[in-house]
């Protein structure tokens, strides 16, 4: 049996609803403000959270939009500016408007750290995102709480690659069944196990009808014991916490292709 050491955190959709209630608000100014009439409702924009990364996102629509630019250099010049503008957007509405943290992962966060158990960011996400919301929430000092931190910039490859969890366990120096993922996207789901890390799924918004499969756990979120597969041992009532956790861990074996 191996002791669980780390929570790796995904931030889009885990930490926080930001995709619902950030990112696609965001890149609709962003679209607005380059004088653009494209405009991502929210049918359309979980279609295209299939597509890891909000530069990868763009370049996605663009390629079936008939009044998109000609040339690829055109195009290329056209993401870069519109997510430029989309990061400031972004990171200022996180940081003026707030984004809550999702019910349940501030309570999981504190006991995990109170505990000693080692927390790292494992993200597609750019820094800056990651830098916004979890100084909003964790104020400046947010590195003591999440001692490594994988962003976008820091892969040649995105989710649903394992590049991100390869990073993180190799900067913690631990080996996968050391670690639990906790993700809430088909993608981050996949490159967690591509990665050999146990993955736990709080379901999001965008998410929450997907097909997911492989979890050591999946359930409604870190807010309620209830509703999860496998279920919850002992007294129901109250939020995920770091025993249930460790529950999932050690029955790994039983329920995933981690026997
Ligand atoms: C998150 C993403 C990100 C954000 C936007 O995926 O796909 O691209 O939507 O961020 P995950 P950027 O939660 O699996 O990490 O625009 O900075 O790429
Ligand atoms: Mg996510």
């Amino acid at each position: 049996m191996t002791t669980l050491k780390a929570i790796l955190w995904d931030v889009d959709g885990t930490l926080a609803e930001t995709e619902r209630d950030g990112h696609r608000i965001a890149f609709n100014q962003a679209f607005e403000a380059m004088g653009l009439l494209w405009r991502w409702d929210e049918a359309y924009y979980g279609h295209l959270l299939n597509i890891t990364g909000g530069r990868e996102r763009l370049r996605a629509d663009m390629a079936q939009r008939p009044d998109a630019p000609p040339t690829a250099a055109e195009r290329d010049a056209l993401v870069e500016e519109l997510h430029r503008r989309k990061t400031a957007i972004y990171t200022t509405l996180v940081r003026e408007t707030g984004i809550p943290l999702r019910p349940g992962v501030r309570e999981l966060i504190d006991e995990a750290r109170d505990a000693g158990l080692r927390q790292a960011v494992t993200t597609t996400t750019s820094r800056a995102n990651v830098d916004a919301l979890l100084g909003l929430h964790f104020g400046p000092g947010w590195r003591e709480v999440f001692e490594v931190a994988v962003c976008g910039e820091d892969v040649a490859k995105k989710k649903p690659d394992p590049e991100v969890f390869l990073r993180a366990l190799q900067a913690l120096d631990l080996n996968p069944l050391q670690a639990v993922a906790i993700e809430d996207s088909p993608g981050g789901v996949a490159a967690a196990l591509a990665a050999e890390v146990p993955v736990v799924v709080p379901r999001s918004a965008y998410f929450a009808n997907a097909t997911i499969e492989g979890a050591i756990a999946i359930g409604p979120g870190l807010h309620t014991r209830e509703g999860w597969r496998p279920a919850l041992a002992g007294s129901t009532g109250g939020p995920v916490t770091l025993d249930d956790l460790q529950a999932w861990h050690q029955e790994m074996d039983s329920v995933s292709q981690f026997g």
